[in-house]
């Protein structure tokens, strides 16, 4: 198809206007009026296509192979996967965080996404017992303990009430927890990809309670999971009650089986930990239940050596997800410099980005729509000069909270915490493009 401005494509045509576009060629009119060194200020010299169409059988102004011959057909496809060009677009797991393949981690390529919704294959995986196989048809939903009519729901019980969808982030806790005693990561995928963000459909938990009936005296609801870990958290009733969302689909299909297939609890802004998986049991209570996921795990370890309990919320956080160390620079020239904010607090107000260090910041513009508890997506042009520079990106949320670099962290924090590093991070670019990841003194 032309796009506006365009010449129609003319039939016969050894390129087309449509195909030159694709191809990153000037426009014709651009080389009749000379404005053809315009575009050059991105992308430099052109394409010569002489010596393209010599080297290259498919490049223009040849017809490539893939236009010569028809495509697959439709029943060669009944449910689709990407190109195989992007076959190196996958999760991807370090062996020392992995002791073994079921109480393992993935991590989702940020490197490698657009815009803010992680697609479903690509979300990364943490579980502590594998991820089970579950017959919906043969799982149930108890709600009990403090509440009026205990109740046990099969998935379609659940789907009769009034839908909700939206879309939020899960970061797990542990996200960046190896950077802080130093850099240690070799990329973004590790430093920040227990990270994603999905389109979710689900009931709100309260119509489930407003269903059951809380009794007086309820203060906590136990969430429990049906792996072989039986995982199981301890929720607030006033979560429960404000924004909690018992999930069946992910990005406008069922939930995917890692994801917690068919049922998983969604409490927004919150440590990925708490959004129980494989839910199958709601538990009302006058206190939380203490268990190993909120005592012995996911607790913040403090300089004087007490440990903080039920830091739920992930606090505002953003990164430079290009350039980054798997995508550098190719040569000096400008750039759309590109990443993601998200804050468990609400919607991101600004992001600022720096070039050197912190030393100075611009705003970068955010993609809309900003929504809570969402990734948002920041942009910002930059001309490199091909000399070093250090990146870093500050997160600022609409309750005024910005973003700590990692020494007014430590500050507070000290070296002994695992969860909730959400720290400025430093990406060194190299004379030669090349990018690092670094901590500043
Ligand atoms: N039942 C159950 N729920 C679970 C887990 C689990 O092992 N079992 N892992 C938790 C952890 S630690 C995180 S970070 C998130 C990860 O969600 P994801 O795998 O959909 O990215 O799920 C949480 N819910
Ligand atoms: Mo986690």
């Amino acid at each position: 198809m032309a796009a506006a401005g365009e010449p129609p494509d003319q039939p016969g045509d050894a390129i087309t206007a449509s195909e030159r576009k694709a191809a990153g060629l000037p426009r014709r009119e651009f080389l009749r009026s000379g404005l053809g060194a315009a575009g050059a200020a991105v992308l430099g010299p052109g394409i010569d296509p002489a010596a393209a169409a010599e080297s290259q059988p498919n490049l223009p102004p040849n017809v490539p192979e893939w236009t010569r011959n028809l495509g697959d057909g439709v029943a060669s496809r009944p449910y689709g996967v990407p190109s195989r060009f992007e076959n190196g677009v996958i999760r991807r797991t370090v062996s020392w965080l992995t002791p073994t393949d079921t109480t393992a981690v993935s991590f989702a390529p940020l490197q490698d996404l657009y815009g803010v919704v992680t697609p479903s294959g690509l979300a990364f995986e943490r579980y502590h017992a594998g991820a089970p196989t579950i017959d919906p048809a043969a799982h149930r939903l108890m709600i009990h303990g403090l509440v009026e009519r205990p109740r046990l729901l099969t998935v379609a019980d659940v789907m009769r009430f009034p839908s909700v969808t939206r879309t939020a982030f899960i970061e797990c806790a542990a996200n960046g927890s190896t950077e802080w005693r130093g850099a240690q990561m070799p990329g973004l995928q590790f430093t920040h990809g227990m990270l994603s963000c999905s389109e979710w459909t689900g009931v709100a938990l309260s119509t489930l309670l407003n269903e059951v009936g809380v009794k007086a005296g309820a203060e906590w609801i136990l969430a429990e999971g049906a792996d072989a870990a039986a995982m199981s958290r301890s929720v607030p009733l006033a979560k429960a009650l404000d924004d909690a969302l018992v999930v069946y689909a992910q990005n406008g299909e069922r939930l995917r089986p890692e994801q917690g297939y068919p049922l998983r609890l969604l409490l927004p802004g919150w440590e990925g930990n708490i959004n129980v998986k494989w839910l199958r049991r709601l538990k009302l209570g006058d206190q939380p239940w203490n268990g190993r996921e909120e005592t012995d795990r996911y607790t913040d370890l403090m300089p004087d050596g007490l440990a903080r309990q039920f830091t739920w919320v992930m606090e505002a956080k953003s990164v430079i997800t290009f350039p980054c160390p798997e995508k550098p620079l190719a040569a000096p020239g400008s750039y759309e410099v590109s990443g993601l904010a998200w804050s468990g607090n609400g919607k991101i107000s600004r992001v600022d980005v720096s070039f050197d260090g912190g030393n100075n910041w611009r705003s970068a513009s955010l993609q809309a729509p900003v929504q809570s508890k969402c990734l948002t997506r920041f942009r910002i042009d930059w001309h490199w000069p091909g000399t070093g520079a250090l990146l870093q990106s500050r997160a600022i949320d609409e309750t005024g909270y910005v973003q700590p670099t990692i020494t007014q962290l430590r500050a507070v924090r000290g070296v002994n915490s695992i969860y909730h590093n959400n720290a400025i991070q430093t990406w060194r670019v190299s004379p030669s493009g090349q990018v690092e990841n670094v901590q500043l003194a």
